[in-house]
């Protein structure tokens, strides 16, 4: 159901902004919500708003089953064995930084090494350089190269003896770079390390298995695959999540509470602090049932369709940079155009109704590696279209033009 069908199914995407038809090319920041996951989330509050795990009246009941029926969806999306082996949380931000204190503050220590790439989110370096500083560690970079990429030899270099963490991204939300993550954990697992896949980019783009990848933790955020925000998962083995200590306290996390101490319940609830997420968490449950029935072979499909439409009409753009490979890359293109700063060009943009992102994209050291002072992206979802790249190709030359006047 691509095309208008889709598009249907996205009410924000029926206005005008600027007096244009609003082009929305910034779903990699956030994506747009179906109908489905806004009516669930009405219907939550309207019908059984309540607290879970706690109350035994029937819409608490009504509401606890729905967001545990919630956690078995992400199971199944991402084919993890246990409903226990998923834990809600806020975002990705939220999961890596869990992952960091709970896991790495308990198994990373003087002198051990936790191994990252030149091309993470901050969200996928501040915690570890704040895990190494408190453990005594050693932080390393895998090298980028000229074309985006990272190189499975710098991997099997760099991960020694003292490797503890390997964290990289799936998809890198400035270069599209899609990373060879089974070759990545396999390579781990040989030297002992534990892999954590920052999935923010991936799981709303391809198809995810976190059994056939044999990753550690895989990070989940809700509203980057259309769900509401303030909602996201980690996936972590099972062995480790039991054996993983809570880094909150309070709520119905707890076994029993004596005056001086305290048990936990087991994994997952021992993780999930005070009143969860829940609406967010019953939403994204429906985004998942919304991207299943669509299939997500179909959705990688029309967004490798996309951006190869965009990579090959862009290709001969008079000074037009894109970042990033060319080939086996994910659905958003950064890129910057010459004599125009990116921020001008978001600008300028805007006013004929197309959104994108210019910026570092909250990727610093990548932007500096590219030395740039930022670029700007569009980035594409289920509900974009050939017509839309159409409508930023030509925008993109008026905006070329106009800036070539202005400073002629
Ligand atoms: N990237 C972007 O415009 P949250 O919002 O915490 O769920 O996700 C953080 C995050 C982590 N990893 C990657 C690879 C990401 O792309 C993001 C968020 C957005 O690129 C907002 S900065």
């Amino acid at each position: 159901m691509f095309g208008n069908e889709i598009r249907e199914q996205f009410p924000i995407l029926k206005q005008r902004v600027n007096d244009k038809p609003l082009i929305y090319l910034d779903s990699a920041a956030t994506a747009h919500k179906p109908l489905a996951v806004i009516n669930a989330v009405d219907d939550f509050y309207r019908n059984y708003n309540s607290n879970i795990h706690r109350g035994s009246h029937a819409l608490a009941l009504r509401a606890t089953d729905a967001y545990e029926a919630a956690r078995e969806k992400v199971r199944k999306f991402i084919n993890a064995r246990h409903d226990s082996e998923i834990v809600f949380n806020r975002g990705a931000s939220s999961g890596i930084n869990f992952v960091a204190q709970s896991y790495g503050m308990a198994n990373v220590n003087e002198g051990d090494e936790i191994l990252i790439s030149l091309m993470e989110h901050h969200s996928n370096i501040i915690p570890w350089q704040q895990l190494a500083k408190k453990r005594g560690a050693v932080l390393k970079y895998l090298p980028l190269y000229p074309d985006g990429t990272i190189k499975l030899a710098d991997v099997r270099e760099m991960v020694t003896d003292r490797t503890k963490i390997v964290a990289i991204t799936h998809i890198s939300n400035v270069l599209g770079t899609i990373n060879p993550v089974k070759e990545i954990v396999e390579i781990a697992h040989q030297k002992g390390a534990v892999v954590l896949i920052d999935g923010a980019q991936g799981a709303p783009h391809k198809r995810v298995d976190v059994q056939n990848i044999n990753c550690d933790f895989y990070i989940i955020s809700g509203h980057k695959m259309g769900g509401p925000t303030g909602i996201g998962a980690v996936y972590g083995k099972k062995q480790l999540l039991d054996n993983m200590e809570p880094i909150e306290f309070g709520g119905e996390m707890m076994g029993t509470v004596g005056l001086y101490d305290s048990t936990w319940k087991d994994a997952p609830l021992k993780f999930e602090t005070g009143t969860m997420p829940i609406a967010g968490a019953i939403g994204l449950g429906a985004m998942i049932d919304f991207l299943e029935e669509i299939g997500m072979d179909k959705v990688e499909a029309h967004e490798n369709e996309l951006v190869n439409y965009a990579l090959g009409r862009f290709a001969n753009f008079p000074g037009l940079t894109i970042y990033g490979p060319l080939t086996n890359r994910s659905s958003l293109i950064s890129f910057n155009l010459e004599g125009v700063h990116p921020h001008d060009i978001a600008t300028v943009l805007d006013l004929a109704g197309i959104a994108i992102r210019a910026g570092e994209h909250c990727a610093e050291p990548l932007t500096r590696f590219l030395q740039v002072p930022a670029t700007a992206r569009a980035s594409f979802y289920i509900y974009n279209t050939r017509e839309e790249i159409d409508i930023l190709y030509s925008e993109l030359e008026k905006t070329k033009e106009y800036f070539g006047n202005v400073f002629a």
